[in-house]
């Protein structure tokens, strides 16, 4: 058992969570500054995105210094500070490690480009090249475009960037860079810091030598996943980096792995894994597809269960993984997995209720518990995803027109989930007083927190119900530590399993609009909760209205 299992954690986005001085741009003094509301939901570890020195070509994906918070942001004091803060709460901070690349603004790539040959021409994969003769790869970026660019004022050398051409990855076979992130994360852990989430982790091992891999595009191209998925050896890297920086703090680490191989599990999350804990993404990754967003099938909610429940099934044995519907990468879950036009409170709370009491560590993503829902996008312009374009033109060569191919990137966009916080249902949601650096979603007079306050059957009072059920001294283990067995696994529409701990609980949902009666393995002794409709219980019978969501304590 580790201090963490039982815990509810909370990602923020800083960009969009809180403006505290009116430019536009979410702050560390407006997280602060709600730092009580946070408490109150029953979170207790928060998960920063990016806050540290960047040109955001990447949303602060991009660091040109990790020992420096950005100055839209604030300082390394207003950091300090809400690191105490949130210490006095008994709240922990997690910060995002992003190891796979920098900058090409940071001073160890700057230096890169004025020696290539040098010592931190070493940090980067850098090769001689003459201009116009082939890329050493025929490898696509992640978001668009070759994984190769010529270093910044010269034609004599290329770099590689798997993600945007403004971020160069870094060699981790080179020691010397090893070392250095090393002293970083140590440098942060020291200041008070619970701990971190890896970005890309799984990214910072290459398969070497590099060669180009069969096209899966007509213009000969192949995505760099491909690369990726051939590499060895990431475990000795990630090994090092846990005896170095994150055993001797005991830190929490939960790591983002895409693309990894479902036999390393347990060398991942087992006893002596390399992280604390991984995300979930086998719901995320249902229906995507190489072509690209334009081309991605609504994901039914019968295989959203169907993936939770294999995720379920091989952590148990393993380890503990952590659960989202969504992230700042992902579309909002209520938008991705419930149909079209049924998006009310009461379909919103089963979706929650559903991902919440799995087993493992729910990961709420800042206004998944207001049940925000995905924006509207006019025209491509207003678009600030720096991986949109790639997919608006993977649309348009597949034939669609240009209002086609909007349309139909637009559900998997990763602005969705970017747009401001909203906070009531004042100009701009509240987020800021000047000009929201991304428009807000113009559903902010419905759905605000405001408005949630002060409405007891709200989605966000759900939300808060959940996470006291996993702090409760009467259920919380059983919520924690419980085994989950589905009941009723292949019936269409019903999603259904019992978490058998000291207590046995089933928890049950009608996953359509129409009501659906069943009959219960045995005669349940309390409803210990229920999303709205009340539910009369009768012996072994029960009557489910559409999208019910009920916890039974059996
Ligand atoms: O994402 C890593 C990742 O694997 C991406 O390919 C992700 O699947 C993609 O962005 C979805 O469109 C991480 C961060 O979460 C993301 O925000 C960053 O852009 C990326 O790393 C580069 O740092
Ligand atoms: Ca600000």
């Amino acid at each position: 058992k580790e201090w963490w299992h039982g815990k509810v954690a909370y990602q923020i986005y800083p960009k969009s969570f809180c403006d505290s001085n009116g430019d536009g741009i979410g702050d560390l003094e407006g997280i602060r500054s709600k730092l009580d509301v946070l408490k109150s939901l029953g979170v207790d570890i928060i998960w920063l995105s990016p806050m540290f020195k960047s040109p955001f070509a990447d949303e602060g994906y991009d660091i040109s210094d990790n020992y420096s918070v950005d100055p839209h942001f604030g300082t390394l004091e207003d950091m300090d500070a809400l690191i105490a803060d949130a210490k006095a709460r008994d709240m922990s901070i997690i910060l995002d490690l992003v190891v796979n690349h920098c900058s090409d603004e940071h001073e160890w790539f700057k230096k890169a480009c004025e020696d290539p040959e040098g010592p931190y021409g070493k940090f980067f994969y850098i090769f001689p090249h003459k201009r116009g003769t082939p890329m050493p790869t025929n490898w696509r970026s992640f978001f668009g475009g070759s994984v190769w660019d010529e270093l910044p004022g010269r034609d004599d050398y290329v770099y590689l960037h798997v993600f945007h051409k403004k971020q160069p990855d870094l060699n981790w076979e080179n020691p010397q860079l090893r070392l250095e992130i090393y002293k970083m994360i140590n440098w942060w852990l020291d200041r008070g810091i619970a701990g971190f989430r890896l970005d890309a982790i799984i990214n910072i091992k290459k398969a070497i030598p590099f060669e180009s891999y069969p096209a899966d595009r007509e213009d000969g191209t192949c995505s760099v996943s491909t690369m990726l998925s051939h590499a060895n050896g990431v475990l000795q890297l990630l090994g090092e980096m846990k005896q170095t920086a994150f055993a001797p703090h005991k830190a929490f680490t939960i790591a983002e792995l895409v693309g990894n191989r479902e036999e390393d599990l347990p060398l991942f999350i087992g006893d002596d894994g390399c992280f604390s804990t991984i995300f979930d993404f086998a719901p995320s990754n249902v229906n995507r597809t190489r072509e690209g967003w334009y081309n991605q099938k609504n994901v039914t909610l019968d295989q959203y269960k169907e993936a939770c429940f294999a995720s379920q099934c091989k952590a148990e044995s393993v380890g503990f993984m952590a659960n989202i519907i969504e992230n700042h990468d992902q579309p909002r879950g209520v938008t991705h997995y419930l149909p079209e036009g049924e998006h009310s409170p009461a379909a919103k709370k089963m979706l929650g209720g559903l991902s919440f009491m799995l087993r493992g560590l729910p990961f709420l993503y800042q206004g998944q518990e207001l049940g925000m829902e995905n924006t509207v996008f006019p025209s491509l312009d207003v678009i600030n995803d720096c991986g949109a374009q790639a997919q608006y033109d993977a649309a348009i060569a597949a034939g669609l027109t240009p209002d086609e191919a909007l349309a139909a990137i637009s559900p998997m966009c990763r602005d969705n989930a970017r747009t401001p916080y909203q906070w009531n249902s004042q100009t701009n949601a509240g987020f800021t007083t000047g000009k929201p650096w991304l428009p807000v979603n113009p559903n902010y007079t419905e759905i605000n927190y405001a408005a949630e306050i002060e409405d007891p059957n709200s989605v966000w009072y759900f939300y808060q119900r959940l996470a006291s059920l996993r702090h409760s001294e009467e259920w919380g283990d059983t919520v924690v530590y419980g085994k989950t067995e589905p009941w009723l696994e292949d019936e269409h529409g019903i999603m259904a399993y019992f978490r058998r701990g000291s207590r046995t609980l089933l928890v049950l949902a009608n996953l359509e609009k129409t009501s659906r009666d069943l009959i219960l393995p045995s005669v349940p002794c309390s409803v210990l909760m229920c999303n709205d409709t009340p539910i009369e219980l009768s012996g072994q019978n029960i009557h489910l209205f559409g999208y019910q969501f009920i916890v039974l304590v059996m």
